[in-house]
């Protein structure tokens, strides 16, 4: 195997701890090359933060593509997140068709959502432009208010098993893409996990850690960034989603004791070398 490189397409939220300053760190601890696409850099996020600032980078977003491609340059995997609008949307898709090659894994993390309202910003027809990103990728990983958002469906706080299932398989036949991770749900009370679907083998898994009260900014981020890392390292899905369960809930948990204000972020960094170290010692890279 080769060094591996992934290309993140996230805003860069300077404070809030969320898209580029969550999945730069935690790819790089598991030892791999985290090449940034920034569509927008923002002085925080914009949940639960008043006047912040946001420079918008739409314009650079497919000049930075084409000099990429012109280098030759190969991307082990392509990892969508926080997009600031329709045409951001239009033009990550023009990205990915730009930079993909047969063996580039393309994560979308549909982020427009959570408990059962869109993000501010996001018009109601978002979700619609965000359907036709999903179509491209290989791995989704909605929470369930995306997921019903892009299945067009009510929104049910608290899906059972069969729910899931089916929003998993429905997501994937819906969407076209060939595997689907849904967050936040729960088998079991008192956790709190993400189930998984590939498509392909038609399995479905579920993993879950202990349930920390509380609404944590950036942890769908922590867990996708986490999840990309475990697919890199050659896991499979449902392990790559374990590991990110528990890396997720062990920095809530962090954070919960530590008393810090949610809007914050995730107290990742103490248990990041743990995490990385996990993953490089499961699969070695040489560089050639
Ligand atoms: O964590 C998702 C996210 C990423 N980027 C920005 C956000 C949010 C969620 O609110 O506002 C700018």
């Amino acid at each position: 195997m080769q060094n591996l490189r992934v290309l993140a397409i996230h805003d860069i939220s300077g404070v809030g701890r969320c898209s580029l300053t969550v999945a730069l760190p935690v790819l790089s601890a598991a030892g791999i090359e985290c090449a940034v696409l920034p569509t927008a850099v923002l002085s925080t996020h914009t949940g639960e933060f008043e006047g912040y600032t946001f420079r918008d980078l739409t314009e650079d977003i497919v000049p930075m593509a084409e000099h990429w491609a012109s280098l030759g340059l190969r991307f082990d995997a392509i990892y969508t997140g926080y997009l600031g609008s329709f045409e951001q949307v239009e033009l990550v898709k023009q990205v990915i068709q730009k930079l993909n090659s047969e063996n580039t894994l393309v994560v979308v993390d549909p982020v427009m959502a959570d408990e059962g309202e869109l993000y501010p910003g996001f018009s109601k027809d978002y979700p619609a432009q965000m359907h036709t990103l999903c179509a491209l990728a290989d791995v989704i990983v909605p929470n369930v208010t995306e997921a019903a958002l892009l299945l067009g469906r009510d929104y049910n706080a608290s899906p059972d098993a069969t729910d899931v299932e089916s929003l998993l398989q429905d997501l994937c036949s819906d969407t076209g893409a060939k595997a689907s991770v849904l967050t936040g749900v729960s088998f079991e009370s008192g956790q709190l996990g993400a189930a998984s679907y590939d498509g392909a083998g038609s399995s479905l898994s579920y993993a879950g850690a202990p349930f920390t009260y509380g609404m944590y900014h950036g942890s769908g981020d922590l867990f996708s960034s986490a999840l990309v890392a475990g697919l890199m390292r050659g896991q499979t899905l449902a392990h790559s989603v374990e590991q990110a369960v528990t890396f997720t809930a062990q920095s809530i948990q962090r954070t919960y004791a530590a008393g810090t204000e949610t809007k914050y972020g995730l107290l990742f960094e103490a248990g990041l070398a743990e995490f990385g170290m996990q993953l490089q010692q499961a699969t070695k890279v040489t560089y050639e």
